[in-house]
């Protein structure tokens, strides 16, 4: 009698436990964040990667994609990766993306891919009831014609620089999205506004790549097989650079902290602007070059200048204090030197 007293005890015990681990469990599943982040290959998602390596928190699940996932211009393949994942918080990186010599020759592929792109995934954050989205815009889209130093109430003002009018307009249509899924289906979409992003799993292409990484590349090869360093243009125009672990720490921050629908620009201070020839005099310091150094003023300047305002950033974070860009580039051409094999170039 006694041992079936036991038994019925203890197989209740084991319901309990298994009832109470199920609980646990969807509790759990509940409150789990499922952060998606596309374009999670490149040079911005590979930082916050490295990032939240670093700062575990157990309750989030993180994803990054590939264009190995899903091509994202293509609406199934998009709808198919978040019904795989049903993410509750999206961060979106994913994009056509270039220096100015790509933007020249390609202004047609970077407005049409990147509004297919862009459409595809907001439309899919709507759909899969995803809680936030964070996307990401760029300083190089604010009108031509304006005053400086640019803020986040003149992004609409005027024609972007000829030079990337392609990328500016699909880049600008995500805050007008942002705006009309918010107001018709109460989405809480946001974007941040990066300055000149650079770092390690940078593009170090020549002709499709940004400045820095492009300079980074041609000192590496100067200093390799001896011949001179070209900078092209003149040298004076005028750029923020942002480290891209600084990037990925405010992105972060943006995902859990910022909740107005308006983008936020996310730059070092106006005091950090530099001339793209004390960038590369700062790339030919991390390489210790003593080679000869030519400007090849055939080649475009592109945008004098697009001094950007962090003020609304130091509203919420007064004291964030950026990577100088000294260190950074020690550290992207250290990361450069190290990787130059699978580096994209
Ligand atoms: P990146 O290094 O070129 O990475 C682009 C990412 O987008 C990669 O993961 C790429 O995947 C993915 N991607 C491209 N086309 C895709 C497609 N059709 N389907 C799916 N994924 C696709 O660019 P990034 O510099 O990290 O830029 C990230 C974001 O920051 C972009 O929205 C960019 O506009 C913005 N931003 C960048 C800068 C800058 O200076 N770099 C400045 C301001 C704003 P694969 O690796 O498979 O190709
Ligand atoms: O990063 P970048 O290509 O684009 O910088 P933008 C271009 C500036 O750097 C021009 C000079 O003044 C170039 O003459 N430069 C000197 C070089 N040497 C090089 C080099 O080896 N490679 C490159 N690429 N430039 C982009 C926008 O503008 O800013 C994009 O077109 C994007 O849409 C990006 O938003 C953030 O800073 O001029």
């Amino acid at each position: 009698m006694c041992c079936f007293v036991y038994d019925y005890f203890l197989h209740r015990q084991i319901r309990l436990t298994i009832k109470d681990i199920r609980n646990h469990n969807r509790k759990m599943a509940e409150t789990e964040m499922v952060i998606m982040v596309t374009g999670g290959s490149g040079l911005v998602g590979q930082a916050i990667k490295t990032v939240v390596e670093e700062e575990k928190h157990s309750n989030e699940r993180w994803i990054f994609l590939s264009s190995k996932d899903a091509d994202l211009k293509n609406t199934a393949e998009t709808r198919a990766v978040f019904e795989k994942y049903k993410p509750t918080h999206v961060i979106h990186l994913a994009a056509m993306v270039g220096g100015l010599f790509r933007n020249l020759k390609y202004n047609c592929d970077f407005l049409r891919f990147n509004q297919l792109i862009n459409d595809n995934v907001l439309e899919s954050c709507k759909d899969f009831k995803v809680q936030k989205v964070v996307s990401c815009l760029s300083t190089c889209i604010f009108p031509d014609k304006t005053t400086y130093p640019i803020d986040e109430t003149m992004i609409h003002n005027g024609p972007p620089h000829q030079s990337n009018f392609g990328y500016s307009y699909a880049k600008r249509m995500i805050d007008v999205m942002n705006q009309a899924y918010h107001q018709q289906y109460g989405c809480n979409f946001t974007s941040v506004i990066p300055t000149n992003v650079y770092g390690p799993h940078d593009n170090f292409s020549l002709e499709d790549g940004h400045v820095l990484p492009g300079l980074i590349n041609k000192v590496y090869m100067a200093k390799k097989n001896g011949t001179p360093f070209t900078i092209w243009g003149t040298g004076k125009p005028l750029r923020q650079f942002i480290y891209s672990i600084d990037l990925a720490k405010l992105m972060i921050w943006a995902l859990r902290d910022y909740n107005d629908i308006s983008p936020i620009i996310l730059s070092v201070d106006e005091a950090d602007e530099v001339s793209i020839k004390e960038a590369a005099e700062m790339v030919i310091d991390a390489f210790e070059f003593k080679g000869e150094v030519v400007f090849d003023t055939s080649k475009s300047d592109g945008q004098f200048k697009k001094t950007a305002s962090n003020a609304k950033l130091r509203k919420y974070l007064p004291d964030y204090k950026f990577t100088p860009i000294q260190q950074g580039i020690k550290e992207t051409v250290n990361w450069f030197i190290e990787n130059y094999e699978s580096a994209r170039k």
